[in-house]
């Protein structure tokens, strides 16, 4: 077992709910949602935030993204819309520190985006 949490669902050493895998991304269900849908996307390979994704290897946004696109565009998220956010660090009240993206949606959300 890894001490990533995200890294042990990625090779199933944890169970989750599985939407969405291809070979470079994994895509599962937030287990405390914060909206009738709540998604995680994530790359397999291990970054601890966005910004560390970046500097490593950028190509993997894009991964991550065009995995969103694929899930999204086969269901009702794409037609009545949904919010990407990925938190970083204390101030943005990360807990897991392997980027992980929050597709939330299914319902209209609230105009919050702060506390
Ligand atoms: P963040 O605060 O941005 O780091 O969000 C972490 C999210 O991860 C939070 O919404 C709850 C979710 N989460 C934490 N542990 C697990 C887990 O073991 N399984 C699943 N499916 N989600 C988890």
């Amino acid at each position: 077992m890894s001490e990533c949490i995200f890294c042990n669902i990625i090779n199933k050493e944890l169970p989750s709910s599985v939407v969405f895998e291809n070979d470079k991304v994994l895509g599962f269900k937030d287990i405390d949602p914060s909206a009738k849908v709540h998604l995680l996307f994530i790359h397999k390979n291990h970054s601890e935030n966005v910004n560390d994704m970046v500097r490593t290897d950028a190509t993997q946004v894009s991964d991550v993204y065009q995995a969103i696109e694929q899930y999204t565009a086969g269901n009702s998220l794409a037609a009545d819309g949904f919010r990407v956010v990925t938190n970083i660090g204390k101030h943005g009240r990360q807990d897991v520190f392997h980027t992980h993206f929050h597709v939330l949606g299914g319902e209209k959300l609230t105009g919050n985006l702060g506390n």
